[in-house]
């Protein structure tokens, strides 16, 4: 019936929507018309699920983020509704195959890793567990660039991911915001007699909404992403023609349009880019200006925000609404200062994602000031006040003081945006155990001491629908056949697995689905590199946005002293593996591009010696993203996980690996310290420094050269690489990476160097024993559980949000 229905509906809106006659029919047509019959599923759903949301008057979660990784929404919905199967049947009575279909999405990249893609899976486990929810965010025309490989090296190219069109989103134009910009600010007394402060900008940008349906899991909740974009006021000024300034016009519009243009490419390093703060502040006020008129709306009183709404900041680059939500109700709602903090303060949590210096995002005063005057005034009253809070609690300590201040003064002024979102946020959380309490002992340590009830854990987590159900189809089915059709919603079930662990034939078909997922792989990386890989190796995989401290060079160390070794010895017994890779290196990266070249030049000259390709091979995926992500993630054996301890601030690749089935060889950074806690020492491939031993080892001064004067075959295998041999002779072109390694090596990759090689001896071995090996793969998946975003966001609802499951009929 449904089929018959969907087929009914994909027909029409290929008649009505689409319009081309069948003669230019394309496959791409059946996607969007299957897409637009989707969402026409959704809409119902949709509607009710504002209107209870309204009528119930209950308490919102709006997860601020700059960035949504959202992925290819056609399949993950059609699971969500539980409709597959029925339009499966639907496509196949056209003549059309749902998987050619799928993969004629252009997938929304707007974001750049694991904190664009968080957001993304906080929103399926917000709308399964039925908790009212938006996410606000940025439209950007152009995501994420697609990445391709010339002759080694990466290049970018714009990602125009609305070129033919996005059947997912509705354009609201009637919802609009007015965003100022510049100017100066204007202190006058009111008519009652009270001081008031007028911002007279230099510019507006209209803000339009565009919003986008997320379904829950099999419940009737569909929440909302709503992406702003930006619009010059006048679109076209008939006023400023008449008077001559047509091209003045013209010019303005550009300037508007051109915020939500772009997402910036980085991803750890903070860049202090005015058009970066412009998006920032623009996405937050049309957010909050939106939530107070939804609030009017529904004849609120402006002091019930903090009620009606929690506001997540999703790091520091929201962290401006702290200042404009202040602005909004102070100058627009005429609140008196203390009221409105406590507001302000009640409404905000801060997520922190990153301990490393350099990411931490700072505005340089002038710039700040140039933007945003009038935020500047309030940040300004904002540290007078807390910092005569920081002299009452700790008199006489000037250095702290200056410390925790909201301005930092040493070198160029500026403001800190991890301060202002912690001072103005009742809730401050790091994304693991290892990195909350790093965050309590250093980044934040002093806001720590001030407010330590401030401050919790909340482990990140991966949606189990996309990256198990979705992505693994072949274990989804083993899944549903041995623990019923609820393990999705309920993956403490998955711990039933562990009795199966023991049991052959259970084995035995888990062995068959990894090694089909590892042939549908295979088939993707021929298809988009002519590299032949064969499934029954082991698949050692490592894929994530390349990085020094995520230490990708020291898996081509690796394979390197492999490749060596076979070549000294070509009687070793070694088992084969595939040494797969993915991901984007951040445009003006310099080091991070260097090693995706380097670790092409490796694949090319390992891939063509017949003396070792027998035995090991090595694979770069262009271009990695969620959606290759959907077909990686089920086909490794082996989950890299190998930053220097204390830097990696969680990891969610690591989650997604261990719930499909992967062993990890990890060091205890991030999330692997939970994830070895969780699946047991025994099952989990540890080496390395610890957090402590990599900050004892620099504070008293880190010699790489020692460790290569102790060991000659890591001294071997740097010369190797810097002798040219797999550079055609090149002998340039990797000098600044060994150089880097041999003189500086700030993530301690020669000091990690002899533990990984000796753990990686440790996965040979166990891979030779293939029972054992499944065991401890299906153990893996058994004990994923906790790595759900379900889990994750009951946390943040329970001890952050205060926001209760609402039932949508
Ligand atoms: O956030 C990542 C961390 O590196 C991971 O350890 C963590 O698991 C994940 C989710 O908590 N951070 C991240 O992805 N950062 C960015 O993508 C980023 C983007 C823009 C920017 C700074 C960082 N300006």
């Amino acid at each position: 019936m449904q089929a018959a229905a969907l087929k009914q509906a994909v027909i029409d809106h290929l008649h009505y929507s689409i319009g081309h006659p069948p003669v230019a029919m394309t496959l791409h047509d059946y996607y969007y018309a299957l897409a637009l019959a989707v969402r026409d599923r959704m809409q119902h759903r949709w509607l009710n699920t504002i209107q209870t949301n309204f009528d119930l008057k209950r308490k919102i979660v709006c997860y601020l983020s700059a960035e949504f990784l959202m992925g290819p929404h056609l399949g993950n919905n059609l699971l969500n509704l539980g409709i597959e199967q029925e339009a499966r049947t639907a496509l196949a009575e056209l003549g059309q195959d749902l998987d050619s279909v799928l993969e004629c999405e252009e997938e929304p990249g707007l974001g750049n890793g694991g904190l664009g893609r968080l957001a993304a899976c906080y929103l399926d486990s917000l709308a399964t567990l039925q908790r009212p929810a938006v996410g606000f965010g940025i439209r950007y025309e152009f995501g994420i660039f697609d990445q391709e490989i010339h002759d080694g090296w990466q290049t970018e190219i714009t990602d125009k991911w609305l070129r033919y069109g996005n059947p997912w989103e509705i354009a609201k134009p009637e919802v609009a915001c007015y965003v100022n910009w510049g100017g100066h600010t204007e202190h006058y007394r009111d008519e009652a007699g009270s001081d008031r402060v007028r911002w007279v900008p230099y510019r507006v940008v209209k803000g339009t909404a565009f919003d986008t349906p997320i379904q829950g899991y099999g419940v009737n909740n569909c929440n909302t992403l709503r992406l702003w974009s930006a619009e010059a006021v006048e679109s076209f000024d008939f006023q400023a023609f008449n008077t001559g300034d047509y091209y003045q016009a013209v010019e303005d519009k550009v300037v508007s349009e051109t915020v939500t243009k772009v997402l910036y490419p980085n991803d750890e390093p903070q860049i202090g880019k005015h058009l970066r703060l412009g998006q920032q502040y623009f996405f937050v006020s049309c957010s909050l200006q939106n939530l107070l008129h939804i609030l009017e709306l529904a004849d609120v009183p402006v002091e019930n925000f903090a009620e009606r709404y929690a506001v997540q900041l999703n790091d520091t680059h929201p962290s401006i609404g702290v200042a404009e939500l202040m602005r909004l109700l102070v100058d627009e709602r005429r609140l008196g200062w203390d009221k409105a903090w406590a507001i302000t303060v009640q409404t905000f949590g801060y997520t922190n994602h990153t301990l490393l210096p350099e990411a931490l995002e700072t505005w340089p005063l002038p710039m700040f000031q140039t933007l945003l005057p009038r935020h500047l005034e309030i940040i300004y009253e904002i540290n007078r006040r807390f910092l005569d809070e920081v002299r009452a609690r700790f008199p006489r300590d000037e250095a702290r003081v200056a410390r925790m201040s909201l301005i930092g003064e040493a070198g160029e002024k500026c403001i800190r945006m991890a301060h202002l979102a912690a001072v103005g946020s009742h809730a401050i959380n790091g994304v693991a155990a290892l990195h909350s309490d790093l965050l309590k002992a250093s980044v934040l340590k002093d806001f720590y001491e001030m407010w330590p009830e401030r401050f919790s854990n909340k482990t990140n987590g991966v949606t189990p629908r996309r990256f198990l159900a979705l992505a693994n189809p072949g274990l989804r089915a083993l899944l549903n056949e041995t623990l019923g059709g609820q393990w999705p919603v309920e993956v403490g079930w998955l711990h039933e697995l562990e009795a199966k662990a023991g049991d052959a034939a259970f084995r035995s078909k888990w062995r068959a689905i990894k090694e089909a997922n590892k042939k549908r792989l295979a088939d993707y990386i021929r298809a988009h590199t002519d590299i032949e890989l064969d499934p029954t190796w082991l698949f050692d995989i490592q894929v994530k946005r390349i990085h020094e401290y995520k230490r990708q060079h020291l898996n081509v160390l690796h394979i390197v002293t492999l490749y060596r070794r076979l070549k000294e010895n070509p009687g070793l017994k070694i088992p084969p593996r595939a040494f797969i890779f993915g991901g984007k290196a951040a445009p003006g990266y310099f080091m991070a591009k260097r090693i995706i070249k380097l670790i092409n030049a490796v694949a090319e000259t390992i891939n063509a010696d017949p003396d070792v390709n027998t035995r090991m091979k090595v694979a770069f995926v262009p271009n990695f993203n969620v959606q290759n992500a959907q077909l990686i993630y089920p086909a490794a054996d082996l989950s890299e996980q190998i930053s220097t301890a204390g830097k990696e601030a969680s990891g969610t690749g690591n989650m997604k690996f261990m719930l499909n089935g992967a062993l990890t060889i990890g060091t205890l950074d991030g999330a692997n310290v939970e994830i070895r806690e969780e699946v047991g020492a025994e099952n989990f491939f540890l080496f390395g420094l610890t957090a402590e031993e990599v900050e004892r080892i620099k504070r008293e001064r880190y010699h790489p050269t020692d460790y290569i004067a102790s060991n000659p075959e890591l001294r071997a295998v740097l010369e190797l690489i810097n002798s040219g041999y797999f550079s055609r002779g090149d002998a340039e072109v990797f000098r600044s990476v060994v150089d880097n390694l041999t003189f500086s090596d700030p993530f301690l990759v020669l000091a990690d160097y002899a533990a990984y090689i000796a753990c990686q001896e440790q996965v040979n071995v166990a891979w030779q024993d293939k029972e054992k090996w499944t065991r401890m793969s299906i153990l893996n998946t058994a004990c994923s559980g906790k790595f759900s975003s379900d889990r994750a966001i009951r946390e943040y609802c329970d001890e952050i949000w205060n926001v209760q499951p609402v039932t949508v009929k």
